[in-house]
C-alpha cells in the first residue's frame, strides 16, 4: 500500500475523529510502544495513559490469543476498559522465527545475533504484525491486526525507533532510519489502530 492511499485513510479517519477527548488505557512496559501509540491516537482526540502490569503472558503461536488474553486479565484487574498490544517480526527464511517470542529473542540474542542467522540467506522477506486488543472489564475482548511488509538488513541502521527497528528495511530504509513520523504512517502498529478505530468510529472502508 503506497503512503498516499495511508494518507487519505488517515483523513478520513481524522474528519471523523472522536469529538471529544477520550482516555485510553495501554497497558504495557515497553516505552517505545507506548510512545508510538501515543503520537498515533493524540491526533484522533484521544489522550493514552499507560499502565504496567507483571501478569504472566499466555504462550501460543498467534499474535490473537497472547493479545486478548493479556486484555481480559488487565480490564478485569484494573477495572477499566484497556489496549493492549501484542507485536512480533516474521522472518519468512526462518519459517515465521522469531514471530510470537519476538521478546524473548530481542532479549536473549538481539539484533545482531538475528543477523548472524540470516548470514548468507538471500530470501530477507520478513513482516511486522501487531494485534491490538481492546477489552472492558467483564466483557469479551476485541483483536484488531496490522501487517507491514519489509526486508531484514543486512546490518542494522538508524538510531530511531526500538527493539527491531535497525533491522526491518521498508522500501529501502530500515524503521531506524526512517524514524517515528514516517514509520506511524504506515507501520504495522498504525494499520492495528487503523481497523481498531474504524470498529470504533466506523469511519474507513478496510481494504488491506
Ligand atoms: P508489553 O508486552 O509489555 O507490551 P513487550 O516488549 O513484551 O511489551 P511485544 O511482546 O509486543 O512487547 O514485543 C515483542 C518484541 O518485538 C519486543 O522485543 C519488542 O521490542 C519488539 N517490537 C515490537 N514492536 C516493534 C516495532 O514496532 N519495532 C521494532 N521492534 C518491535
Amino acid at each position: 500500500m503506497t503512503h498516499e492511499t495511508d494518507k487519505i485513510k488517515s483523513n478520513k479517519i481524522k474528519n471523523n475523529k472522536i469529538k471529544n477527548k477520550t482516555k485510553i488505557v495501554f497497558v504495557t512496559g515497553n516505552k517505545g510502544k507506548f510512545i508510538e501509540i501515543k503520537e498515533i491516537l493524540e491526533p484522533f482526540g484521544f489522550e493514552v495513559l499507560q499502565e504496567k502490569t507483571d501478569f504472566p503472558e499466555i504462550q501460543a503461536d498467534e499474535l490473537e490469543p497472547i493479545a486478548k488474553a493479556s486484555a481480559k486479565s488487565a480490564a478485569d484487574f484494573f477495572k477499566i476498559p484497556v489496549i493492549v498490544d501484542d507485536s512480533g517480526l516474521f522472518i519468512e527464511a526462518l519459517n515465521g522465527f522469531p514471530g510470537p517470542y519476538s521478546r524473548f529473542v530481542e532479549d536473549k540474542l538481539g539484533n545482531q545475533k538475528v543477523l548472524k542467522l540470516m548470514k548468507g540467506e538471500t530470501n530477507r522477506n520478513a513482516y511486522f504484525k501487531t494485534v491490538i486488543a481492546y477489552c472492558e472489564p467483564n466483557k469479551e475482548p476485541e483483536a484488531y491486526s496490522g501487517i507491514v511488509k519489509g526486508k531484514i538488513a543486512h546490518e542494522e541502521r538508524g538510531n530511531e525507533g526500538f527493539g527491531y527497528d535497525p533491522i526491518f528495511e521498508y522500501e529501502g530504509k530500515t524503521f531506524g532510519e526512517l524514524g517515528n513520523d514516517v514509520k506511524n504512517k504506515i507501520s504495522h502498529r498504525r494499520r492495528a489502530i487503523d481497523e481498531f478505530l474504524l470498529k470504533k468510529s466506523g469511519v474507513r472502508e478496510p481494504d488491506f
